[in-house]
């Protein structure tokens, strides 16, 4: 048969958005390319996206639904046919709705990777179920709640337009092309001239770029927010239009912020005055300047505010909605989220969430999973009896692992949909084969905020006989009695989510991607989507939900004799957290967990460069390979995230040895307004390991 290249862009290594061109003979991958042509990622790729081939072919795959034999997590199993999965599946979740109402069932979804998260939100509501974990406390939430609470919409970077001044805050967009927003665009605008502030503990590549590296100690970017707010009202740096026009509560913040000297902050933050100053001065006179912020502010007990102060930071510069700043990006013209999860069909969901009982903010469509795990634990408020995960693989991801074992150990019924087996997975009464990127037809970018989505078409078959999760979903949806809400075919269903573009798949697969309006200014007809139509400096809703209005920093974790260092972590950069330690071209780049320690610090404990190190923190201790690098503080240490080894057999080691979230714990404090917990700035001591 002849070759054929087929146009589509990456997805589940990270939020993808890399336009690849695909070779196809015979039905099977023969090779991946980076499209040149891709008019977002205009040839950028990375290794994981060319990894994709190994992926699809790789042995260990999961091809058959599995039901457990043996013991809970005893590895033994009797494969099954879909039909008869199905038929289980939807038995349990029914018994279980039945005897003990929609509450005794819950679904849990890791980091979104496509349109399946959304049909499994659509299959909870239509259920009446509330309990749907994810980790969006840690992941986003913190930014998008919080903005859209202060100015009424998400304002993500605008990279479109030049920009004078990039402020980098926790994000390492090399790395991980955080929020979709690819590495590669990021680099484009230094090359244009973009003054560059990173703030980030580590020296990342980002950080050699910069022309003011913040280093800041791990945990006090409220601190340092509060302390860039600070000098921006002292020194009449704001714009003073846009705040008298635009905003309400200036004089409250300037107020509280009063406080927050330079000398201050450089005291808790472990950085200059001058340093301070300097990058202060410099975001808020280079206009436009563009706020990058990533994943690390929202790993703190005071996530909420963290960014929240930033945003007014944006605000207080005039760089709202301006080209070059943080701009307001719509979603293309195709089906609402809203519809798509029919919320409607479950009237007075946010009342029953676990959140409400936890006073988390009333707004969010999913509850934290550590919380989820806990009510599991602790069958409170309700009992939960049934749980269904897929994409997520919560023992290595979610803070407070053994937490979550007891958790997994507990509950009455546990299904779990993953391409490979999993630590989490291996626990579970019935496992699911996915089918994954490359073998259907899927929506990228869906749901994220920066006005694009792309077209992901399939290349060849799923593996075995894997299915991908929209398919699995859809057809469970149809057994449990709601074949009303759901499609003949999960390619009626991408028809549907893209009918209001007038468009069809195959329309868009040729086209590529999708982009919404994205203007500016539009507040100046509009005004911003907010209780009083203005950028709210004083929170009116945070002041309703019964927390601090205004944004200012909490307690920070102080070291001590017991525990010297502050340990701190980042996104692994040839793995997708836990995910594909199996393959081998990304493992050959990353083989073993590593953690970061300053020369001088190693020195003194007697640790050399790649000896076994024993991490201990209150909530337990792991061992991983020392790497000496003069990147980071003495006193700070950095792990690497997401553990396990697919290659060992004793599942319990596999996921105890190196796995940084048993170091964490969801027991500690925690941001009141998210329930996010401590994933940085946690104090600990190393030693080396025999
Ligand atoms: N300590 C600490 N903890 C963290 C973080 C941190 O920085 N530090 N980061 C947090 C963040 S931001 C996030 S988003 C979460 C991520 O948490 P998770 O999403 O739970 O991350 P993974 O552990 O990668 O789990 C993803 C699983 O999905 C499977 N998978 C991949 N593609 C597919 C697919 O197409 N279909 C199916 N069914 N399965 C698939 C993978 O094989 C893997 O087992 O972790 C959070 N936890
Ligand atoms: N390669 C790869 N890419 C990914 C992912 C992946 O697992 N692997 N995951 C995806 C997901 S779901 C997410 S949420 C994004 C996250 O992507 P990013 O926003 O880039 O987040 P992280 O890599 O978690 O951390 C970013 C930076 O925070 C720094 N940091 C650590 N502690 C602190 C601190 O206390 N303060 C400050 N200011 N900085 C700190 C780290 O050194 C790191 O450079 O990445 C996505 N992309
Ligand atoms: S940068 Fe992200 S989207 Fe691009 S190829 Fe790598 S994993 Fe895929
Ligand atoms: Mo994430």
């Amino acid at each position: 048969m002849a070759d054929k290249w087929i146009k589509t862009h990456c997805g589940r290594f990270d939020h993808g958005g890399c336009g690849l061109n695909v070779l196809v003979r015979d039905g099977k991958l023969q090779q991946i390319r980076a499209d040149k042509n891709d008019p977002y990622s205009r040839g950028y790729c990375c290794p994981k996206g060319l990894a994709a081939l190994e992926r699809v072919y790789h042995p260990d795959r999961l091809k058959q639904p599995l039901l457990r034999k043996g013991g809970r997590g005893e590895g033994i199993w009797e494969p099954l046919s879909w039909g008869r999965a199905l038929e289980i599946l939807a038995g349990e979740f029914q018994d279980s709705i039945r005897n003990g109402g929609p509450e005794s069932v819950a679904f849990c979804q890791g980091a979104p990777k496509g349109l399946e998260f959304f049909i499994l939100l659509r299959l909870a509501n239509l259920l009446n179920t509330p309990n749907v974990g994810a980790s969006q406390h840690v992941c986003h939430m913190p930014r998008e709640q919080t903005a859209l609470a202060t100015c009424g919409f998400f304002p993500v970077p605008d990279y479109d337009a030049p920009t004078r001044c990039i402020l980098l805050w926790g994000s390492d967009p090399v790395r991980t092309n955080e929020e979709g927003i690819l590495g590669g665009r990021f680099l484009d605008a230094l090359k244009q001239g973009a003054k560059l502030i990173v703030v980030d503990p580590v020296r990342t590549d980002a950080a050699r770029r910069a022309k003011i590296w913040l280093q800041i100690r791990p945990g006090t970017d409220d601190l340092l927010a509060a302390g860039f707010l600070h000098l921006i009202c002292a020194e009449n740096l704001f714009n003073h239009e846009f705040v008298e026009k635009w905003t309400i509560g200036f004089s409250e913040l300037r107020g509280a912020v009063r406080s927050f000297s330079p000398s201050v902050v450089a005291a808790g933050t472990g950085l200059s005055e001058e340093q301070i100053i300097e990058a202060a001065r410099l975001y808020a006179t280079a206009s436009p300047g563009m706020l990058h912020w990533g994943n690390a502010i929202e790993h703190s007990p005071n996530s909420a505010q963290t960014c929240r102060a930033l945003v007014l930071l944006m605000a207080l510069c005039g760089n709202l909605e301006v080209p070059g700043g943080n701009v307001k990006a719509e979603l293309p013209k195709v089906m609402r989220p809203a519809e798509l999860i029919c919320l409607k069909k479950f009237p007075g969901r946010v009342d029953k969430l676990l959140n409400r009982h936890h006073g988390i903010m009333p707004r969010l469509l999913t509850v934290p999973n550590w919380l989820l795990f806990r009510s599991i634990l602790d069958q409170s408020p309700y009992a939960i009896k049934c749980l269904f995960m897929q994409g997520t693989n919560p023992l290595i991801s979610c803070s407070g692992a053994e937490d979550v074992d007891r958790a997994l150990l507990k509950i009455h019924f546990l299904a779990v949909s993953d391409i490979f087996m999993t630590p989490t997975a291996s626990m579970a009464d019935l496992v699911l084969p996915s089918a994954t990127h490359l073998e259907f037809n899927d929506i990228g970018h869906y749901g994220l905020p920066h006005g694009h989505i792309f077209a992901r078409p399939g290349a060849v078959d799923p593996a075995g006989s894997a299915w991908p999760d929209i398919k699995i979903l859809n057809e469970w949806g149809k057994r449990m009695g709601l074949a009303p809400h759901f499609w003949d075919t999960e390619q009626d269903m991408l028809e549907d989510v893209l009918k209001p573009s007038g468009i069809t798949y195959q329309e868009f697969a040729d086209q590529g991607m999708l982009s919404g309006k994205s203007g500016y200014y539009s507040y100046l007809e509009k005004g911003f989507a907010t209780p009083s139509g203005k950028v709210e400096l004083y929170s009116s809703l945070f002041e309703d939900w019964g927390y601090p209005p205004l944004p200012l920093p909490g307690a920070h974790a102080e070291v001590d004799a017991e525990f010297p260092f502050l340990l701190t972590t980042r996104k692994p950069r040839y793995f997708f957290h836990s995910a594909f330690r199996q393959i081998k071209s990304l493992r050959d780049r990353d083989p073993a967990p590593k953690i970061m320690i300053h020369p001088e610090a190693a020195a003194r404990l007697g640790i050399s460069e790649g000896q076994a190190v024993r991490i201990h923190t209150q909530s337990g201790s792991i061992v991983q390979y020392a790497e000496l690098s003069k990147n980071i503080d003495p006193g700070v240490v950095v792990a690497d995230f997401g553990w396990w080894f697919p290659e060992k057999q004793d599942q319990e080691l596999a996921w105890k040895e190196s796995n940084i979230n048993c170091l964490t714990s969801s027991n500690g404090p925690k941001d009141p307004v998210l329930g996010t917990v401590r994933l940085r700035a946690i104090p600990c001591r190393v030693e080396a390991a025999s």
